[in-house]
């Protein structure tokens, strides 16, 4: 062994370089970057990685799974709930192990989170070839089942020689840390070379301090920004995710405070500010608030900060259409910030609002404009009421989506974290949460994925221990993926569960009945059967340690809310719910293609009030 190195095998020393990354913690002391490390083991990482694992489970601790994919999702959300100043590690086998993780690392992609994967991957010498699991590619010998992959990781590697890891593992972090780069990370470990031995130098294991870079926008962007708002009858501002993984919160709120330009949120930037700041018009778009829409129909200058512009936020590029309307992007990236033919101010989005006070100062926004919205502000209070109060006690019709979320609104406290993906629940909860503390809405939009709710709300107590974390998840997401609920409770994390039963992908059906179609394999009911699925949501829970219980309306609903408030554990409270109701105040059009010749006379109908609607598109 030569001096100054250290003889390990590659994953050896992965696993102790991992555990050297720092970050500054909440106390402003250095913090472990890594929380953790997901892992399900098989061959391909259960020798190599596994063996490095336990040697270091005080410096990088272990967590098993049920599947590959949730694992990925708890990672994913636990960066997300920290605002991506930290991340975890998910290790799989080789084949299934890792493809099941694809779909989570699309889903860290499009929301730019950062998690780092380490899928198992066939032997680099290829003598055993072909091992268990390995697909073989009849045209090429550097295939492996790992580069699909590719196009959804930020940063993608295979892992060939040990000496490699010297390279790739700063250039990943580089990724993971980068506030406009930020993503998945794979690096396809050969399950070879997790085992081979190398003397690595001892300074790739000394603890390294990874600060997020806050890059300012370029001067002459920002006063020409300064001079359009200036020169603005109708500004208003789009929080997106951008403002909240800056920590850019407080300053939204004080330049809104001051200017009084009123301000819009996106899925993710939902809880830039708090509810009840007089500027906050809430959601905006497709799930949309009626005053929030309102305003962006008619703004004259448009500023997203730190916003993909996504269709949901857009109305489908009809929703923004004032007479000479200007939009500005505000945008970390340069990719985001030139999107839609915007203005494009490149810099972090608390750089930027740092900026814009002293040079906004003094100026506030015309009074006219202020007037216009105080209209459609007490309209939509009136709807939030109508659409979330409790029913009357002798209503007879299932309670709706919004009277749920009304009730769990209601019993949760200030400091609670709801989690969604995907179904009708992340629209209602767009239009109709209201977001007391910062972190407290936790949606992934970004790729809405069924399954991620249960998995997410994991993560999510796993980066905020201290809060309470309320996942509300309708019974399809609920059926595609549960098995995290097992691990909620191995790990003994509080969570509480509120299914939704409507008996089908309701959100789906009342799509397909929006374009014209007929109800046809959504609800259960149009589904081809021979006997009607009735699911014991109640029963499955419990069967996975859960403390479950199915209540009968919105009354049984707070009562079991407020007692799984006081208690420990995971708690399943499920209740059926009504599949044709979503609220109909509010919201804009979204653009899903009719057909353009059909049969059906609902569809024609359907095509022909499309095409009128494309004409608004821009
Ligand atoms: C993995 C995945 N598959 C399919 C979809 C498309 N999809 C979106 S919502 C939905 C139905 C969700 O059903 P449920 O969870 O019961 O919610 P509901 O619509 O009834 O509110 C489907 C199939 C998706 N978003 N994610
Ligand atoms: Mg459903």
């Amino acid at each position: 062994m030569t001096a100054g190195t250290l003889r390990l095998t590659a994953a050896q020393a992965m696993v102790r370089h991992l555990a050297a990354q720092r970050v500054e913690g909440a106390d402003g002391q250095p913090a472990p970057y890594f929380a953790g490390c997901w892992a399900i083991f098989g061959h391909g990482n259960v020798a190599g990685l596994g063996e490095a694992l336990q040697a270091s489970q005080d410096a990088l601790p272990t967590y098993r799974a049920h599947n590959e994919q949730a694992m990925a999702h708890a990672a994913i959300a636990f960066a997300k709930q920290a605002r991506r100043r930290r991340a975890m590690v998910c290790t799989t086998s080789i084949g299934p192990g890792a493809t099941n993780m694809v779909t989570a690392a699309a889903l860290a992609h499009v929301n730019r989170l950062p998690v780092l994967f380490l899928p198992g991957d066939v032997y680099a010498t290829r003598r055993p070839d072909p091992v268990l699991q390995q697909i073989e590619d009849f045209g090429d010998g550097t295939v492996s089942a790992n580069d699909c992959f590719r196009p959804v990781s930020r940063y993608f590697d295979r892992l060939t020689r040990p000496e490699q890891i010297l390279d790739a593992l700063p250039k990943a972090m580089a990724v993971l840390t980068d506030p406009a780069a930020c993503g998945a990370v794979t690096l396809a470990f050969c399950q070879d070379v997790q085992a081979e031995a190398w003397d690595y130098p001892e300074d790739f294991f000394a603890p390294r301090l990874w600060r997020f870079r806050r890059p300012p926008a370029d001067p002459f962007d920002l006063a020409d920004l300064v001079v359009r708002i200036r020169a603005a009858r109708r500004p208003l501002i789009i929080a997106g995710g951008g403002v909240l993984y800056a920590g850019a919160e407080t300053l939204l709120a004080d330049l809104a405070a001051a200017t009084g330009v009123p301000v819009a949120e996106t899925q993710a930037g939902k809880g830039a500010l708090p509810w009840d700041h007089p500027s906050n018009l809430g959601a905006v778009g497709v799930t949309g608030t009626g005053v929030a829409n309102a305003a962006a129909s008619e703004a004259d200058l448009v500023i997203g900060i730190g916003t993909r512009l996504q269709d949901f936020t857009t109305g489908s590029r009809a929703l923004f259409r004032g007479a000479a309307r200007t939009l500005v992007q505000v945008n970390v990236s340069a990719h985001d910030a030139a999107k839609q033919g915007a203005v494009g101010v490149v810099g972090d989005a608390g750089a930027v609002l740092a900026a814009l006070a002293p040079l906004l100062a003094g100026w506030r926004v015309p009074a006219e404009w202020t007037q216009v919205l105080a209209a459609p502000a007490r309209a939509w209070e009136e709807a939030w009421q109508a659409a979330t109060a409790a029913p009357r006690g002798d209503a007879e019709a299932l309670p709706t989506d919004a009277q749920v979320l009304g009730a769990v609104w209601r019993q949760v406290g200030e400091d609670a974290v709801v989690v969604c993906a995907a179904g009708g629940l992340p629209g209602e909860l767009h239009k109709l949460w209201r977001v007391r503390r910062p972190g407290g809405y936790h949606v992934e939009y970004g790729y809405s994925c069924m399954g991620y709710e249960i998995a997410g709300g994991l993560g999510v107590k796993m980066a905020e221990p201290a809060r309470d974390v309320h996942v509300v998840v309708g019974d399809g997401s609920y059926l595609m993926m549960n098995s995290e609920i097992a691990t909620a409770v191995m790990l003994g994390l509080k969570l509480t569960i509120t299914v939704l039963d409507n008996r089908g992908y309701g959100c789906i059906n009342r799509l397909q009945r929006a374009t014209g179609g007929a109800p046809f394999n959504n609800l259960l009911a149009d589904a081809r059967h021979a006997a009607l699925p009735v699911i014991d949501f109640a029963a499955h829970a419990a069967s996975l340690g859960a403390a479950a219980r199915k209540v009968a309306d919105i009354a049984g609903l707070e009562a079991a809310l407020a007692e799984a408030r006081s208690g420990t554990g995971v708690h399943v409270i499920v209740i059926d719910t009504d599949p044709a109701v979503s609220t109909a105040a509010g919201g804009a059009w979204w653009d899903v293609a009719v057909p353009e010749v059909s049969d059906r006379a609902a569809v024609r109908q359907a095509r022909a009030a499309y095409d009128e609607k494309t004409k608004d598109q821009r």
